[in-house]
């Protein structure tokens, strides 16, 4: 009896699968693609699925199955009810802690479709697989109930290349909402990344309150007005720099810092804050000048391009400030990474600085072939904070500016600058990968300058970016060091929404395969197609994009008109 039931389903089986579902390819849409995706024959029907869960699901993993329950409830029209238990039929998620970390699989007959996953970030990334592979309509806000709301029957096993997949986004130099920025992370979980870099201070601006020290963001926070255009600009024709004329400022409160970091936190995303020193620190500085070496004044600077002044390592002050900032930060972060900068640290107010050389002499630093000894005590600055946070129990990271010189091989190391650093992993160093040339998602994307918003400079198309891979500079001893990769969104030219997300899509997309996929499984074609899918869910998520790779250029009309 059962034999002929399971003849007589299998049969309304391959009636319901015929060409007109066109639904064998939806796997294509998948981006980053999946490790490894084996066909069946038939469909699954999605709309109105019961959805149960295994009893040992962790809370997190359940209210992110609720979520997908609601999303799938309020597109389809049918109520999916989400039960305890796991059941044979409709969609049922079960964990298996023997998988590899993050890792998925998905099981899909006509009458299932079973989710396993390693762990909590198993489950969010097989949501956004199943996302991904149901009409585009599943990302909108309106009830399509004539949508080919099925699945084809499958299994897919899929697990990320790299455990640290991170995305930056700098608020220091233009601000973002914390609703905005939680935006930023919905697109970070659709790519199944799990690390935001929040450039939180730099020259221009201190976006983060600090409770101690009230002047960061009350002055901190504020300049006077912002340079227009590029800084003697000859492309644009302008001698000396003009100024907008306009007060620009902004900064979270804790509050709104606990609540983004939360939210990330159920998106499986891990906030590491950046803090920038002891270089890229002006605006802390105007708001206490006795940590720089002459005192001041100093005003939040209001032009790009790096700055000569620094905290002054010379004064014991500086330290106190340093420990008592990262203190709050810590209270705020539950990372355990930590991330304080150490780029572009200019050196002459530090050799012309009596505290600094009555350190420098102290520590017994001195110049050699290799490095300057303000170099050194930039080492030694960063082994005394890298000391900080290990007693808190926390990880130092850095740009790999850090490693000029000679620290500790607990840091670990942002490699941004091919051909000017070492590669920090060949020295023993734990690294994330974010080459500039790859990917610094504030440069071009197109070579049509006349169509393009105006930008930092640089040339990056989304073609560049996907060429990318991670181990090339590294040997072979040393391919364990790296960590991950990540991309980076600096903001100088980038002052509204509109701009940030047409600069980040879909760059991010490729970045995220790079993330993602094994070696050499990378298809550019296939990516290429699926990008058709995503634009249309960008579209209908309302995130603006870039289409040079379809040869259009340019930010599209509709949101031109939302900028100021
Ligand atoms: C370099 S990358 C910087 C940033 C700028 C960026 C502009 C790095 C560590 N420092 O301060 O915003 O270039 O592309």
């Amino acid at each position: 009896m059962k034999h002929i039931a399971a003849i007589a389903l299998s049969g309304m089986f391959i009636l319901s699968c015929g060409p007109q579902d066109n639904i064998n390819f939806v796997t294509d849409n998948i981006i980053p693609a999946p490790q490894s995706i084996v066909a069946g024959d038939g469909t699954f029907k999605v709309a109105g699925a019961g959805i149960s869960v295994s009893e040992d699901m962790d809370a997190m993993s359940v209210a992110a199955i609720e979520k997908f329950a609601g999303r799938l409830g309020k597109v389809t029209g049918r109520k999916s009810r989400v039960c305890t238990g796991l059941k044979e039929h409709g969609i049922s998620f079960c964990t298996d802690s023997t998988m590899g970390r993050e890792s998925y699989r998905i099981d899909i007959s006509a009458r299932s479709a079973r989710i396993t996953a390693a762990d909590f970030h198993g489950v969010l990334y097989a949501i956004q697989t199943i996302g991904q592979m149901l009409p585009v309509e599943y990302y909108g806000d309106t009830t399509v109930r004539d949508a080919l709301w099925k699945l084809p029957c499958l299994t897919i096993e899929d697990a990320p290349r790299y455990h640290y997949r991170g995305m930056h986004l700098d608020v220091a130099r233009h601000f973002f909402s914390a609703d905005e920025v939680k935006r930023y992370l919905d697109l970070m979980a659709m790519h199944k990344m799990n690390t935001f870099h929040w450039h939180l201070t730099d020259d221009q601006g201190w976006r983060v309150e600090i409770r101690k020290y009230p002047r960061l963001t009350e002055y901190g926070s504020i300049r006077k007005q912002t340079i227009v255009g590029h800084h003697n600009d000859p492309m644009h024709k302008v001698n000396g720099n003009i100024y907008d004329n306009t007060p620009y400022g902004g900064y979270y409160t804790q509050d709104e810092i606990r609540d983004v970091v939360a939210y990330a936190d159920s998106l499986g995303i891990t906030v590491i804050p950046e803090i920038d020193m002891p270089g890229h620190m002006v605006a802390a500085l105007a708001a206490y000048p006795e940590m720089g070496c002459t005192g001041g004044p100093y005003e939040v600077r209001c032009t790009w391009a790096i700055a000569d002044e620094a905290l002054c390592p010379g004064k014991e002050a500086t330290f106190t400030f340093i420990e008592d900032v990262l203190t709050e930060i810590m209270e705020l972060f539950p990372s355990e990474i930590i991330h304080i900068g150490g780029d572009e640290c200019r050196k002459q107010f530090w050799e012309n600085c009596p505290d600094c050389q009555r350190l420098i002499r102290k520590l017994g630093l001195r110049s050699d072939s290799r490095f300057t000894k303000e170099q050194y005590l930039q080492c030694y600055v960063t082994d005394r904070v890298q000391k900080f946070l290990a007693e808190h129990g926390r990880t130092l990271m850095g740009w790999d500016e850090i490693i000029e010189g000679d620290i500790s091989k607990d840091a670990v190391v942002m490699y941004w600058r091919p051909g000017r650093s070492r590669m920090p992993a060949n020295d023993g160093f734990r690294t994330v990968m974010v080459p500039a040339p790859y990917f610094y998602f504030d440069y071009y994307q197109s070579e049509h300058l006349d169509l393009e918003p105006l930008s930092i400079g640089g040339f990056i198309p989304i073609e560049k970016t996907y060429s990318y891979e991670p181990e090339e500079e590294v040997d072979p001893e040393h391919l364990d060091k790296i960590l991950g990769v990540q991309a980076n969104l600096w903001t100088e030219f980038i002052s509204d929404r509109v701009n940030m997300y047409y600069n980040l899509l879909p760059r991010m997309d490729a970045l995220s395969e790079i993330q993602w996929c094994e070696k050499g499984k990378r298809d550019f074609e296939r990516f290429k197609k699926a990008l058709v899918h995503q634009m249309q869910a960008y579209d209908i998520m309302d995130y603006p994009y870039s289409r040079a790779v379809f040869g259009e250029y340019g930010i599209p009309e509709k949101f031109k008109q939302e900028m100021e």
